[in-house]
């Protein structure tokens, strides 16, 4: 896609001419999303859980990620374009019973439409990507992402957290609107808390012990989960802690997993792309 390309040009440009953050890559060719750079970043955290070890340096691709988690008002184009996956249709198998709890039928919670959806399994968040032509991030994409181009920090602005920072804790003791909160150096928003956000990768503790350096990835290919998600039943990884937990577990290097059809008022998801080569 020249055209593309060329906006792509021109924007970085003008970004340069006025001297602004170096890692403010917006791409006004998709709506919604920033570009982050390929590169090599440093994955995990050297004295935390044993899951964390040790610290590797991986590479990934560039892709696009969503500016902020997907909400309650985007969920809901969704389903009203896939009735397969309302509330009172959904397959039983593909959720906990729990799907979409605080919605009525097919409306979300008054005055919550710009609130991050949540209760959602990792089959309805893969399902929403694919109709939204997105994937689920991969769970090195989403660090690379978290860390916002900081190196060894354990949050995406630095080092340490407060309740001005992000929306965890219980601090406001709910879900908040996204993008409260100040973005990160690649201008992404609530990568700290707010909703955990589902990972294409299945889970696997000991994965970092032997990952590849490339575009690292748990449990197959990417095209052959995204492709058969709905058979998919092994653990799925979620990132990036919630608005209940602790400082400690909104950590840009913290791993925590659940089943496929688990939904949960703690976890929802936003969505990436992958950069088409010319
Ligand atoms: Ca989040
Ligand atoms: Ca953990």
């Amino acid at each position: 896609m020249p055209r593309k390309g060329i906006t792509c040009i021109l924007v970085v440009g003008i970004f340069l001419n006025y001297g602004m953050q170096e890692n403010s890559w917006a791409d006004e060719g998709v709506d919604g999303m920033v570009l982050i750079p390929a590169g090599e970043f440093d994955m995990g955290r050297e004295d935390g859980p044993s899951d964390e070890h040790p610290t590797h340096t991986v590479y990934v691709d560039a892709f696009y990620m969503d500016v902020y988690e997907v909400t309650n008002a985007e969920y809901k184009a969704f389903i009203d374009a896939n009735p397969q996956w309302q509330k009172d249709r959904i397959e039983p198998r593909l959720h906990d019973s729990t799907y979409l709890r605080l919605w009525n039928g097919n409306n979300y919670p008054l005055d919550k439409g710009d609130h991050p959806v949540n209760y959602v399994s990792w089959y309805a968040a893969m399902a929403y990507a694919k109709w939204a032509g997105k994937r689920l991030p991969t769970e090195a994409e989403w660090e690379k992402a978290a860390r916002g181009g900081l190196v060894g920090k354990g949050y995406p602005w630095g080092d340490t957290i407060n309740a001005a920072d992000a929306n965890h804790g219980r601090y406001i003791n709910d879900t908040n609107p996204v993008g409260q909160y100040a973005p990160n150096g690649y201008g992404l928003y609530d990568m700290a808390g707010n909703v955990w956000e589902w990972c294409l990768d299945k889970y696997d503790s000991d994965f970092y012990r032997a990952s590849p350096k490339r575009n690292p990835f748990s449990g197959g290919t990417l095209t052959e989960v995204i492709n058969d998600f709905i058979n998919i039943d092994t653990p799925r990884v979620f990132r990036g802690g919630d608005w209940a937990t602790q400082g400690l577990f909104v950590r840009v290097d913290n791993r925590d997993a659940g089943i496929p059809m688990y939904a949960s008022v703690f976890v929802g998801f936003r969505c990436v792309k992958t950069v088409s080569h010319k």
